[in-house]
């Protein structure tokens, strides 16, 4: 059947929207692969979610795109290239072509005339283009600042990749380094990105908002300014810190500096700057994680220097650590030890005072070690004494302000998005620097700015600058404004700049006018219906909203979220762990189809679990699919009506369960539950085979019915089976394109019989139950039934016969 079908669907287009606008569009988009071998177990069980609403939107009578493409700039090919001497294309699209193979087997529903492609000149011109318009607008911009460095990679890496204070690839110990580097603005877009997430909720995992959130991290509260005193050899300083509880600021009893500030060096004095600067380069290494949690022993020095509280006028000492951060707020905070428990930690280190500004009736936080961080009456606080923490937040801003010392502020954790690579495989950055002329965008006639093909091997080994660097010939140009000699840039673009669009260049895939044609985009987005693994659930979808909204903005969208409805499907896992190498519990999932065949595979993934639940592959039965497939293909063997036959005067008890099952399984595919269509489809295909092997038989018009709804049914999972059963059932291809019959409602109501409860042969009360009701079932609602309760009263029960649907006969002593 694979044989058969597989190309038949590709050659003649079936799964190409018409995109004439006689039907109305749904975009249904599965986060697209990274070409990194061939597909494994879990592009199984993604793809084949993503296309059971692919498949179910096209029955349902709506236009569907459902396209395709690859994620294929990245590391993976340039260090293949490096091992095998090779140009990273080489690699990468020997990649694709496995995984497009692997694809089509898989019988994925999708366009593959949108197929796409990143690494593709045609694609990455508008990569550039987008960098231009960000770069044009202000939103693109560099900064020199320190970055996360591995040595061993020679390549800058993003906080997420740094797990425990090492390179997430290779392990190294990562260092800091200081690198000019391109950032896009995300945090002017911070409020915006937080506030329309509105819109999502219902309809995107909570959790992932939950996520996005906390990233973004927008926090409330005040800038207040400590005076620092300046020494006989030092000046005074104003230093201004971030806090979200100006209400203790009577408590704040020392002031704490990142140790890795640059205000801590200039702050230190001649005597402790020994100490100070071992301290710095101890903790150097440390990721902002380690140094932030709260179990970790406090460390720190002091800086020889003091503050003046600004409210209460007290003279406080001041330290440098490395629990502060240097990039977050203003890198140094005033601390309130006896409300804020890192600060409580460290004070109880160094032996600093403590002191209670919050009373509540908690024990002392300097006898119990804990912060209080309740509210509570203000005291200790001049004119904020008995006040409510809720009061007297805004009254200290207000105090503060009034004396020019500060201002309520709002503070977000996330920062800028540092968007340069020095790699070569990657979009190069459209940028040309000219000592006269700064930095200047490449004219947009002059995109692509391709990537040179005759670097190879060792030319693309990592040196601490991009390999695009030692090509000389593409790095020195004229510039385009002054003419003069100029340089590109040699970095190359973050890949997730790359999948930051995607979905808007698949509307619209080859125009050579524009990276999304205002038409095509008008028609097709925002996405109706997104899927992919909760892995991308703040970076890869953050950077997607972020690029909408600066599309938006600029006018080139009319919508400002990229996606309507998010699903995340669950990992695959063997023996309750995600497969892995080292663990040796991988499952090969070409193996798998070759054993039981893609249909089986697929109907495995979806029956297993709800969509997000993961899946053990040492819990499931691929065999028990198989079977159940070839008992449902063998139904249409067993018709003998012929196609078009009027169904209506077909057999009443199994029209009315192929109804039901229909009316039912649309309603669980809106609701995500399509472990549970499977399950009615199992059930569909018993009471069919019963009907035929029965009295009714296969020449009642009713088991055709219900063979074409069973091939209906499995198409959305098993579509080589379905194909398959609906040409056997003499139709015409393709079972892909067929609407969902018109449910007969009047099928729907169940008939209801009248079952009698006996106890010792005498009738004692009537039920009306459902005709098809399960012995279970009726046995529990006789067994419940007050009247009947009565009658037994004190007797024993000791047997009880059900005959469903008419009778239940209690035994008593
Ligand atoms: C005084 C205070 C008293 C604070 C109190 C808290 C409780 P979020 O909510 O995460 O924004 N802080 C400010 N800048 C910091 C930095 N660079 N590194 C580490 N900690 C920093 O946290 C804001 C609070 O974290 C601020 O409010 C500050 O401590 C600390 F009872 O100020 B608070
Ligand atoms: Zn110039």
């Amino acid at each position: 059947m694979e044989a058969r079908w597989g190309q038949t669907w590709v050659d003649q287009g079936v799964f190409v929207p018409a995109d004439n606008g006689l039907k109305e569009r749904r975009y249904v988009l599965d986060m697209f692969p990274y070409p990194s071998g061939d597909l494994h177990m879990g592009h199984a069980e993604a793809y084949a979610m993503g296309d059971v609403v692919a498949r179910h939107w096209r029955h349902a009578g709506y236009d569907v795109m459902h396209p395709i493409g690859w994620d294929s700039f990245g590391l993976p090919a340039e260090n293949a290239a490096i091992r095998n001497n090779q140009h990273p294309a080489a690699w990468t699209y020997k990649n694709i072509e496995t995984q497009a193979h692997s694809f089509q087997r898989y019988a994925v529903s999708s366009d593959w005339t949108r197929r796409l492609q990143t690494s593709d000149p045609e694609y990455y011109r508008w990569t550039q283009w987008l960098f231009l318009e960000l770069f044009k607008n202000g939103l693109a911009y560099r900064k020199n600042s320190p970055v996360n460095w591995c040595p061993k990679d020679q390549t800058v890496l993003a906080n997420e990749q740094v797990i425990n204070g090492r390179c997430e690839r290779c392990g190294t110990e990562v260092t800091k380094k200081s690198l000019n580097q391109w950032y896009f603005k995300i945090t002017d877009f911070a409020d915006r990105l937080l506030d329309d997430m509105d819109e999502l909720e219902g309809h995107w995992p909570e959790r992932v908002l939950a996520m996005q959130r906390n990233w973004i991290g927008r926090s409330r509260g005040a800038h207040v300014r400590f005076g620092i005193e300046a020494t006989p050899t030092q000046r005074a300083h104003d230093v201004p810190v971030f806090t979200t509880r100006p209400d203790t600021l009577y408590g704040a009893t020392f002031m704490v500096v990142a140790v890795d500030a640059p205000l801590a060096a200039e702050l230190v004095t001649e005597e402790a700057r020994a100490d100070f600067e071992a301290y710095r380069e101890s903790v150097k290494a440390l990721s902002d994680i380690e140094r932030q949690a709260t179990d970790r022993e406090k460390t720190g020095v002091y800086l020889g220097r003091t503050a003046i509280n600004p409210l209460s006028g007290e003279t406080i000492p001041v330290w440098a650590s490395d629990y502060v951060l240097a990039d977050y707020g203003t890198g140094a905070i005033m601390a309130v030890p006896a409300h804020d428990q890192r600060d409580l930690d460290f004070a109880r280190a160094m032996d600093l005072p403590v002191r209670v500004v919050l009373q509540t009736e908690d024990e002392d936080p300097s006898v119990s070690g804990v912060a209080v961080v309740g509210d509570g009456v203000l005291v200790n606080s001049g004119p904020l004494n008995g006040l409510s923490k809720a009061q007297a937040v805004p009254q200290a801003i207000g105090v503060v302000g009034d004396k020019g010392l500060g201002q309520a502020t709002t503070n977000y954790r996330l920062r800028d998005w540092l968007v340069s690579r020095q790699r070569f495989w990657g979009a190069p950055i459209p940028i040309i620097h000219c000592a006269d002329c700064g930095e200047v965008a490449v004219p947009d006639d002059q995109l692509p700015v391709r990537l040179p093909d005759d670097l190879k091997g060792e030319q693309l080994a990592p040196k601490g600058k991009s390999p695009l660097a030692a090509a000389s010939e593409w790095v020195n140009v004229a510039c385009p404004q002054c003419s003069g000699p100029a340089t590109r840039d040699t970095d190359t673009m973050d890949t997730f700049v790359d999948s930051s669009w995607y979905y808007l260049r698949f509307a619209s895939p080859r125009s050579t006018e524009h990276a999304f044609e205002p038409e095509a985009t008008k028609n097709w987005l925002p996405v109706d219906q997104y899927v992919g693994g909760v892995e991308h659930a703040i970076l890869h979808l953050l950077y997607s909203r972020f690029i909408t909204k600066v599309m938006h903005s600029l006018g080139h969208l009319t919508f400002k979220e990229p996606f309507k409805e998010l699903l995340n499907q669950g990992q695959v896992l063997n023996q309750g762990k995600a497969m892995s190498k080292s663990l040796g519990n991988g499952v090969n999932l070409g193996e798998q189809l070759d054993k039981f065949g893609v249909d089986a595979i697929r109907l495995t993934m979806i029956f297993a679990s709800p969509p997000e639940d993961d899946v053990d592959w040492a819990d499931v039965s691929p065999g028990a699919s198989q079977k159940f497939l070839a008992r449902a293909w063998r139904l249409a063997g067993d018709v003998t009506s012929a196609p078009g036959v009027d169904v209506t005067t077909g057999d009443r008890a199994l029209r009315s369960v192929t109804h039901r099952t229909l009316h039912d399984s649309l309603n669980l595919l809106d609701s995500g539950k399509f472990n549970v269509v499977i399950a009615k489809s199992m059930e569909l295909v018993n009471a069919t085979r019963k009907s035929i092997d029965s009295s009714v038989g296969g020449a009642d018009p009713a088991v055709r019915e219900a063979a074409e709804a069973v091939a209906l049914l499995l198409s959305l999972v098993a579509p080589y089976t379905a194909e398959d059963m609906w040409a056997r059932l003499g139709h015409e291809p393709f079972v892909a394109n067929v609407p969902w019959p018109a449910v007969d409602e009047t099928l729907l109501v169940q008939e209801s019989v009248t079952a009698v409860v006996q106890i010792k042969g005498k009738v004692r009360a009537k039920l009306e139950v459902p005709a098809d009701i399960s012995e279970e079932e009726l046995r529990r609602m006789a067994l419940e039934n007050e009247q009947v309760k009565r009658s037994v009263g004190d007797a024993e029960i000791i047997k009880v016969i059900v005959r469903a649907p008419k009778l239940v006969s209690l035994v008593t002593k």
